[in-house]
């Protein structure tokens, strides 16, 4: 006949308040007499508390964090045989006693430290018996309290170990192997500041061809180059996205009167020519637009120089040439230098000069279509605009609905840099110099 039995923590000699930094067993599972059920970390020492008896376990009555002194109640165990209502854990030396033999692939003993010993009264035998692996349901890993022990010491986290032992059990060797690799890997893309903002657990592997037929198609070398870069702006950066319309029904009739006569010298005008020459002059008017993050984070670099990259799509992937002294440079000199260097994008001739010194960069799918978008910033720079497709709309002048074309911008900015307002005042004024492109001349 089934009994429930109350386990508690045994006497863990001067030890009190301990928190507990490890739940071995789940509700449900099956433990037997001495397997460890929880681990309790003081700084001094690390203490297993172990089954009292064999049975199942009905409910867990604390969680990791908890501190528990003698006496605190463990969790609920459901025993076959007779028991008392209420047993504390054995203390651990009994526990060796009692312990099953260590199987042949047991990992080595975890090395004695400051910080991880066993409890007062543990022996070696007794940390030999709790380094039978268990299973923890809850998370489906088969390891021993030594291995965990030795994982938690470095910090691993266990799920993403391989287990290479019996039954999948990781054993202490694939937790080394774990820190080998990692410590042999590049460091990971910092932010300004220093340090990694995020520890993720890896993607789950689908196997996508037992859902139908796929094929496998390689990454362009472009794309696998740009790849890490874009991983790491829009992960270290924190992007704040600005939307706005712009009237440019003037400038669209300005441009149109313009295209043939330009046309005529080699030159194909198009409304990004305006847009470079447009950010360039909002650049000189917002200098924290035209600037980049100092190593350390602490200072900002402001560029005295405008230069303008515009993403290119080429047949491999997409390039970010830059048009040098956008300033200084005229509607027509920007397109025409947009025309050589989108040209020698799309033949793979831009050198790697063409690609550098940018400060701040333009994505526009405007010959594509859409409405909006959120570009990623080109770091080290602090901020991008994307532009999208104008269209015609109906827009209420003077008590009435006017056709007007509008065309859509995307202001992405580095919010450490750049706040709100600043964004939005960035990008109204960016809005006047469009409207109204006589502004540009100043
Ligand atoms: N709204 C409406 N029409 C637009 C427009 C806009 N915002 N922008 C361009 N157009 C029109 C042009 O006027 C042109 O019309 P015509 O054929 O009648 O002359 C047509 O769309 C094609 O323009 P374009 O794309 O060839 O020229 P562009 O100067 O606007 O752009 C370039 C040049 C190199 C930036 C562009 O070709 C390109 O590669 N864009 C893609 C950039 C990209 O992929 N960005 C995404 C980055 S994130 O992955």
């Amino acid at each position: 006949m089934a009994n429930t039995m109350e386990v508690k923590v045994p006497d863990i000699g001067d030890f009190k308040d301990v928190p507990v930094v490890e739940i071995l067993v789940a509700a449900g599972a099956r433990v037997e007499k001495e397997d460890p059920l929880i681990s309790l970390e003081s700084d001094k020492a690390t203490i297993e508390v172990p089954a009292p008896a064999s049975g199942t376990v009905k409910s867990i009555e604390l969680k990791v964090g908890d501190k528990v002194s003698e006496g605190t109640l463990v969790l609920m165990l459901s025993v076959e045989e007779a028991a008392p209502a209420a047993a504390p854990a054995p203390a651990p030396a009994p526990v060796a006693e009692a312990a099953p033999a260590v199987p042949a692939s047991a990992p080595a003993p975890v090395p004695a430290s400051a910080s991880s010993t066993t409890a007062p009264a543990a022996t070696a035998p007794a940390a030999a018996a709790q380094d039978e692996a268990t299973h923890d349901p809850a998370t489906g890993l088969h390891a021993s309290p030594s291995v965990r022990r030795f994982a938690r010491e470095l910090g691993v986290d266990l799920s993403r170990v391989a287990a290479s032992g019996p039954k999948s059990r990781i054993l202490q060797e694939d937790v080394q192997a774990f820190v080998k690799k990692a410590m042999a890997a590049p460091p990971p893309a910092a932010t300004a500041g220093g340090g990694l903002p995020f520890n993720l657990p890896p993607l789950p592997q689908v196997d996508f061809a037992k859902f139908g037929a796929v094929e496998t198609l390689a990454l362009s070398r472009i794309q696998k180059l740009s790849g890490p870069n874009l991983h790491r702006n829009w992960v270290s950066i924190p992007h704040v996205t600005q939307f706005d319309e712009v009237d440019i029904t003037e400038l669209e009739a300005f441009r149109k009167a313009q295209v043939e006569a330009m046309r005529k010298q080699g030159v194909r005008l198009t409304v990004l020519a305006f847009l470079v020459k447009a950010v360039a002059g909002a650049l000189r008017e917002f200098p924290t637009f035209n600037a980049s993050l100092a190593p350390g984070g602490d200072t900002l670099v402001l560029k005295k120089y405008f230069h303008v990259g515009v993403a290119v799509d080429t047949p491999d992937g997409l390039v970010v040439p830059v048009i040098r002294d956008c300033d200084r440079k005229g509607v027509a000199d920007i397109a025409r230098d947009l025309a050589a260097l989108s040209e020698a994008a799309r033949e793979r001739k831009l050198k790697p000069a063409d690609m550098q010194g940018g400060c701040f960069s333009i994505s526009s799918l405007g010959g594509i279509g859409g409405t909006a978008f959120t570009p990623i910033i080109n770091a080290p720079e602090v901020a991008i605009l994307g532009v999208s497709k104008s269209t015609i709309k109906p827009v209420f002048v003077d008590g009435t609905f006017v056709p007007r074309l509008m065309l859509p911008l995307s202001l992405s900015y580095d919010h450490r840099v750049v706040d709100g307002a600043t964004g939005a005042r960035f990008i109204t004024h960016l809005n006047g110099l469009l409207a109204d492109v006589r502004r540009l001349l100043l």
